[in-house]
Parts: structure tokens; C-alpha cells; sequence
């Protein structure tokens, strides 16, 4: 078949808005996710019209450096040419089939081998398949489906419960909020759902006794774990499910004794372990998963987000032979499924991610050069005066506001210091997030030590007009 030309991309003409016209449009219409209507009406939002590298531009036209790649997905940054040939071409060949009634597509069976061949073989656990969805809420959807689907095949149905965490954050769909543990999101609607349970983050600075040390702190709440698969009973018990590295939590980095005790605790009592990796994968902590160098062996992981970089909705789980061994042989139908399970379009974009990150190096890039140089940089805020701790973990980095660093002393949490830091910051050009006090960023993989010290420049400014601030208004 002869394709039509592709169009030049470059010069397609650049939309002019007209932004107050898309704002009222935008609050008469748009419901946005996580937001106050209202609210968002009075001020009205921000029009972002472009994206090129490592910056986003608004109606107004101001450039922004987006240190959150987009919503910790840009990985490969704006503008990908390779990315938008991808999905031209693949929609020109085969925009949609689905994968029910014994059909496949080319795409999707490319990418579950390349997804299979990508992750690491870690002691006597690999993985041979995988379930597409387009979020990675629906893959968590499907976590939950899939466990108890396990556990019934093995004549163990009554094997249900799923523990997480307080402060994860597992999607936004019924069974992806009941999983997380966001306060705010159960109390709309009567969550969880029956059947998941939580224990205590492993956040040191909030949850350690007074002078217990990272390791002792990260053994006790890994324990945390088999108290409770023994208060529900180890034979109710089906799954523990958490984020390597804690993102939509504020960056929460556990120490380097917990993994390994959570995946002891899992052995002993026989219960899967799924490893959240819609924000870890894919280079974020400079390898392509992230559950070896943190010590454990996942029998699901959950992936989405930088699997296309963001340039298409999708999402999954990819299952190990522990799991896909029962589902496959002994399982039958497994009754669930989605509408674009595989779409090719998805598919075949996030090959092409894969594919140009492997020709750049960007895993290795980030591992050996940027994450360090990214450490080095940012461990060196906690020189400033408002600034009580600072950690990074590959490309992922959090620091915390304090009013008094050396007493450890918290500002009251209706200020919302956190939230002035953020207003600083995008009027200074830079995307940062606030959660609470803690500040975050999750900048595109493929900056450049140069793209790192202007980050880290405009950091530094909003951090000092943060605290010019604070000093005005008497808050330290
Ligand atoms: N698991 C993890 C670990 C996530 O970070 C999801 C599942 C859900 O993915 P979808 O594609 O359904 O959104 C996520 C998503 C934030 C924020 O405020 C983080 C996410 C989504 C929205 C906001 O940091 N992560």
C-alpha cells in the first residue's frame, strides 16, 4: 500500500488563541480533573499551546522550563518528529482493531515481546507477558482483577485482599483510588472498596520515632506489612501493591532497607507483589524498571505514562511467569478487557519511543551523567535557609520547606508555603510541583547538564522569593 505524504510537521502554522476566549470557553464547559471549578473560573486557566524539548509555551507566549515532564511522562521532552511519523503512518495503515475474538495487530505484539525482552530477569522471576490498557489507573484496574483471578484458579478464591500503603497513589478510577491512599480521594464516594487495606509510607521525616536511623526505620515499616497480613489472615491475604519511589506522594524515597523487607515478608506468606511503575519506568530512576536496583522481585508491574513518553494514552501490566503460568494454563477465560487493549496507533508510538531512546542512550545517559549530576545540584539546596531537607532519586528529586531548619520546625499548614513557592515559581518560567511543603520536580530525561543549571538557577530564584516572602508576611 502507498502512503500519502507525510505532512511537514515543522511547518505546521502555529494556532493563534485567543486567550480570554478559551478560558470563558474553558470554564463554561470543561471539567478538570483534581480542581475546583469555581475556583479555576475566577482566576482562569492557563492556555499551554506548544511544547518543544524541554520547554512549554502559553497563549501569552511565555516559555516555561516544565521540570515535571508534563504530568511525569515527557520523558523524551516536546516535539518528537519520530513520535508523530509513528502515529501518522500507523493510522493511515490500521488506526483501530481490537484484540478480543482471537484477533491481534502487529503493533501490540511488537511492543509486549520488546516490553518482555526489556525487563530484567531478576533471580527465578521473568517476564513473559503483558496486558494492555490506556492508563495506568485501568492497570491497576486490572491489578486487581487479575490477582483475584489467580488466586480463585489456584482454588484459593477467598484470597482478596490487597495491602498498599497510606499516601500511595494508584490512579483515579474506583479500584485505582481504593488502592491509593489519598485521604482527600476516599472521602468522595466511600472509598476504598472492600477488600484493600493500608499500611503506614516509609517516610522518615514524618514517620520515624525520634533518632531512629533510615535502616531501622525502613525494616519497622516494611513490618508494618506482616502485622497486617497477620491481623487479616495470610490466607485472605492476595497482593501488596507499591510505587518504588513514591511520586504523586511528594517524592517519597524509602530507605534502602525496606524493599528488601517487604519482598522477605511477600515470600514468607506466599502473596504477590506488584510494583507501581507508571512514574518509575522507562529511565525515571536510570534503568527501564526499577524493581532490581530497589531490591525486589515483582510478580505484576504496572506500567504507563513514559512507555510513550505521554505522546499516547497507554498503560498495562507486565506479568511474570510466576503468574502468567496460572493465567495462561490454567485460567481460561479471563473475563476482562478494554476497548483499546492494544491499540495499534498507541502501540506502535510507543515503540518508537523505545526505539529512540535505545538510539540516544537515555537510560544509560541517565544513569551514569544526569541523575548523578542532577543529585549533586540539588543536594546542594539545602544550603538555603528555607530549605530542610533535599533528596533525589535518578530523575526524580523533592525538598521540603521548613520555617526552621534547625529545630525541624514545620510552617502551620494553612499558609501554604508550598503553594506561594509554586506561584513563584511559574511566574518565574519554571513548572514545579507542590505537595504541601514538599516541592517537586520530575524533569525531562534528556536534559542536558547545561538545561540541569538552568533548572537549578531558576530554583534557586523562586526558593529566595519564596522566603522574601515568608519574611514579609511575618510567617518566619
Ligand atoms: N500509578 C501511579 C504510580 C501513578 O503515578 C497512576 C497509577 C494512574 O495513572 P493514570 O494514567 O490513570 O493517571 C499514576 C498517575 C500527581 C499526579 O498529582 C500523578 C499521577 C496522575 C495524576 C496526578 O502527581 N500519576
Amino acid at each position: 500500500m502507498s502512503l500519502n505524504p507525510l505532512p511537514n510537521i515543522v511547518q505546521i502554522e502555529r494556532r493563534q488563541v485567543d486567550t480570554a476566549h478559551i478560558q470563558q470557553l474553558d470554564s463554561a464547559h470543561y471539567l478538570h480533573p483534581f480542581t475546583d471549578t469555581h475556583a479555576l473560573a475566577q482566576r482562569g486557566a492557563r492556555v499551554i499551546t506548544r511544547g518543544e524539548g524541554i520547554y512549554i509555551w502559553d497563549s501569552e507566549g511565555k516559555k516555561i522550563l516544565d521540570a515535571m515532564s508534563g504530568l511525569w511522562c515527557v520523558n523524551i521532552g516536546y516535539g518528537r518528529q519520530e513520535l508523530a511519523q509513528a502515529a501518522y503512518l500507523q493510522m493511515m495503515e490500521l488506526p483501530y482493531y481490537n484484540s478480543f475474538f482471537n484477533t491481534t495487530n502487529v503493533p501490540a505484539v511488537k511492543l509486549a515481546t520488546k516490553l518482555c525482552a526489556l525487563a530484567p530477569k531478576v533471580a527465578d522471576r521473568s517476564f513473559t507477558h503483558v496486558f494492555f490498557s490506556s492508563s495506568g489507573s485501568e492497570s491497576n484496574d486490572t491489578n486487581i482483577r487479575m490477582v483475584r483471578h489467580y488466586w480463585a484458579s489456584l482454588g484459593q478464591p477467598q484470597r482478596k485482599v490487597i495491602i498498599a500503603r497510606h499516601n500511595g497513589y494508584h490512579g483515579s478510577t474506583i479500584g485505582g483510588a481504593s488502592l491509593g491512599g489519598m485521604k482527600g480521594m476516599h472521602e468522595q464516594g466511600d472509598l476504598p472498596i472492600p477488600g484493600i487495606a493500608h499500611i503506614d509510607q516509609p517516610y522518615h521525616l514524618e514517620n520515624a520515632l525520634p533518632g531512629e536511623s533510615e535502616h531501622d526505620f525502613g525494616i519497622r515499616m516494611a513490618r508494618q506489612l506482616e502485622t497486617k497480613i497477620l491481623d487479616i489472615g495470610a490466607d485472605k491475604v492476595a497482593a501488596f501493591i507499591g510505587e518504588p519511589v513514591q511520586g504523586a506522594g511528594g517524592v517519597i524515597i524509602p530507605p534502602a532497607s525496606y524493599w528488601p523487607e517487604i519482598q522477605r515478608i511477600v515470600d514468607q506468606y506466599g502473596i504477590l507483589l506488584i510494583s507501581d511503575e507508571v512514574i518509575c519506568a522507562f529511565g525515571r530512576l536510570g534503568a527501564w524498571f526499577a524493581y532490581e536496583q530497589m531490591g525486589y522481585k515483582p510478580d505484576l508491574v504496572t506500567f504507563a505514562k513514559g512507555v510513550t513518553s505521554g505522546y499516547m494514552p497507554l498503560g498495562g501490566v507486565l506479568v511474570g511467569n510466576r503468574v502468567a503460568d496460572v493465567i495462561v494454563n490454567k485460567g481460561g477465560d479471563f473475563n476482562h478487557g478494554y476497548t483499546y487493549s492494544g491499540h495499534p496507533v498507541a502501540c506502535q508510538v510507543a515503540l518508537a519511543n523505545l526505539e529512540w531512546m535505545e538510539k540516544e542512550r537515555v537510560v544509560e545517559r541517565v544513569h551514569e551523567d544526569i541523575a548523578p549530576y542532577l543529585a549533586q545540584r540539588f543536594n546542594a539546596l539545602l544550603s538555603h535557609p528555607l530549605v530542610g531537607e533535599a533528596r533525589t532519586h535518578g530523575m526524580m528529586a523533592g525538598l521540603v520547606l521548613m520555617k526552621n531548619k534547625a529545630t525541624r520546625e514545620m510552617f502551620p499548614a494553612e499558609l501554604s508555603v508550598g503553594m506561594a513557592c509554586r506561584a513563584h515559581c511559574f511566574d518565574n518560567g519554571l513548572i514545579m510541583r507542590a505537595v504541601g511543603d514538599r516541592m517537586i520536580i520530575a524533569p525531562p530525561l534528556v536534559m542536558t547538564r547545561q538545561d540541569i543549571d538552568t533548572m537549578m538557577a531558576l530554583i534557586l530564584r523562586c526558593l529566595d522569593l519564596t522566603l522574601a516572602e515568608a519574611q514579609a508576611k511575618a510567617w518566619c
